[in-house]
């Protein structure tokens, strides 16, 4: 549930040349890294989501400026602000996530577990609830 995802403090290298976050599977990351995707250019109005994954694993950063998720699990919401490199939101399956409040230039780095497929998702919110309530 919303409840098991949770912001986790990524480690910083600090130099005085600045900063740096590495993230390697098997070491500090609790899924293996199969795909890589990044939000861009978002307008700040967008509000983009409005799904679910069956199985997908994802930790979400905000590599640049901020943005909010909306988590969902058929019961509870929350509403996370993600505003540093250093943090990362992991989400966990079956969640239903909106996003917004995408500052100007913000980029929203997903590291996932698994590669595209459009068969992992419900977009549809009925069949969600109905996923979440009987499986
Ligand atoms: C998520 C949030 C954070 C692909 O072809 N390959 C991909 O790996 C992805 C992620 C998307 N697509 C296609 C599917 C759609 O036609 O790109 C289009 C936009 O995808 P979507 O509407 O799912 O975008 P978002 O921003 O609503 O959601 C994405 C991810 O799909 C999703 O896993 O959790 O980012």
């Amino acid at each position: 549930n919303v409840d098991d995802c949770d912001i986790v403090e990524l480690p910083i290298a600090h130099t005085e040349k600045g900063n740096m976050t590495v993230l390697e599977n098997k070491l500090n990351i609790p899924f293996n890294i199969r795909r890589i995707y990044y939000l861009y250019d978002v307008p700040m109005n967008a509000e983009r989501g409005g799904h679910s994954h069956y199985e997908l694993q994802q930790y979400v950063v905000a590599a640049s400026g901020s943005f909010t998720f909306v988590l969902d699990d058929g019961t509870n919401k929350k509403e996370v602000f993600l505003n540093h490199p250093n943090k990362a939101l992991h989400i966990k399956p079956g969640i239903w996530r909106e996003m917004k409040d995408f500052s100007s230039g913000s980029i929203c780095l997903v590291l996932a577990s698994m590669e595209y497929t459009e068969d992992d998702y419900i977009r549809d919110y009925e069949q969600f609830l109905n996923y979440r309530k009987n499986g």
